[in-house]
């Protein structure tokens, strides 16, 4: 505990580790009850809303809204930011979060996550949008939690980052890895393929020295794309390699969403030693305008994130 601690981010983050044991009970339950499929409407993304989705929503909120830790949460299931403690708007915190990241591959049981990025209050008398705007550089906590083959939560507060295993025997999460280090360089690329003829050429020359066809072979790595976020960057941060969704012409803002996406996990996978950049700039350092905003993302092992940054320049600096 730091000098003039009172605890409640300590607290903060047990109160989104309960909510994560309660969504990891209901997601091993998927396809026992009632609660997989999708609850016939759409959500503030234009997506196909998943009833686990609204549940793991649900969940958070409840989970931390009556404490008086968080001041204004922000939710990918949330059009608008929720004012909460009664709608006081008073917390020393705000939670963004997506409560539950690639809910598409739920009815076919690929593992999917929570991500969460936690900030301190600016407007103290009544907290909203501006406070939800902050660079990710000013976030004091983030994580995630993974419902995989084991359920488990990575998180940092700006000191190293730490993995725990939940036990379900007891109910608690373990302590795994402590000051997690991601490697330089890693054996894997992660990226929808699909999308090649949709990028710009830096990126498809990239992708194709991963593929060992682009004159650098020093730089070939293995394919591994699950379509979950927290999956392909659990594995890569723990293995080392490098996550692609660069922008393309399809989406020239990217698809992965920056205030509860791609910052947290660009928060952690800096204390981890990698980068995060989103093809120009590094993420933690953009300006958030939009609750919802997108951004393109390329994240993990340095050296892998930096081959792709140069890469990419070399390329369309040349055309
Ligand atoms: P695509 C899941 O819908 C998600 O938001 C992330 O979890 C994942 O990385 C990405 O979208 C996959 O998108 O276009 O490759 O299916």
């Amino acid at each position: 505990m730091f000098e003039g601690a009172t605890g409640a981010l300590t607290n903060l983050l047990y109160d989104i580790a309960l909510a994560a044991k309660i969504i990891s009970g209901h997601v091993r339950r998927a396809g026992l009850t009632d609660i997989m499929g999708s609850v016939g409407q759409i959500n503030v993304q234009g997506e196909d809303q998943q009833k686990l989705d609204v549940i793991a929503n649900e969940t958070i909120k409840n989970a931390v809204a009556h404490t008086g830790r968080v001041s204004v949460l922000a939710s990918e299931e949330e059009e608008y930011p929720v004012t909460t403690n009664l709608g006081s708007g008073k917390g020393s915190y705000v939670l963004l979060f997506d409560p539950l990241d690639g809910s598409s591959n739920i009815d076919v049981n690929v593992s999917i996550g929570t991500i969460f990025s936690i900030y301190r209050t600016i407007n103290k008398d009544c907290a909203g949008l501006t406070d939800c705007l902050q660079r990710g550089r000013e976030q004091v906590a983030a994580g995630y939690v993974m419902y995989g083959s084991s359920t488990v939560m990575v998180y940092t507060t700006g000191h190293g980052v730490h993995g725990f295993t939940l036990d379900p025997s007891i109910g608690e999460f373990l302590l795994m890895n402590s000051d997690i280090k991601t490697p330089l360089s890693g054996k894997y690329y992660s990226v929808n393929e699909s999308n090649f003829t949709r990028w710009s050429e830096g990126y498809r020359q990239t992708v194709l020295c991963f593929k060992g066809a682009g004159g650098e072979d020093n730089m070939r790595k293995n394919a591994r794309y699950i379509g979950s976020l927290v999956a392909d960057f659990h594995r890569n941060l723990l293995t080392g390699g490098v996550f692609m969704y660069p922008r393309d012409n399809k989406s020239p803002n990217g698809k992965l969403r920056l205030l509860y996406e791609a910052n947290p996990l660009a928060f952690i996978v800096e204390q981890a030693g990698g980068a995060a950049h989103d093809g120009l700039n590094p993420i933690l350092d953009i300006e958030p305008t939009e609750l919802h905003q997108r951004t393109p993302l390329i994240i993990g092992s340095s050296e892998d994130v930096e081959f792709v940054r140069r890469k990419v320049a070399e390329v369309e600096s040349a055309q």
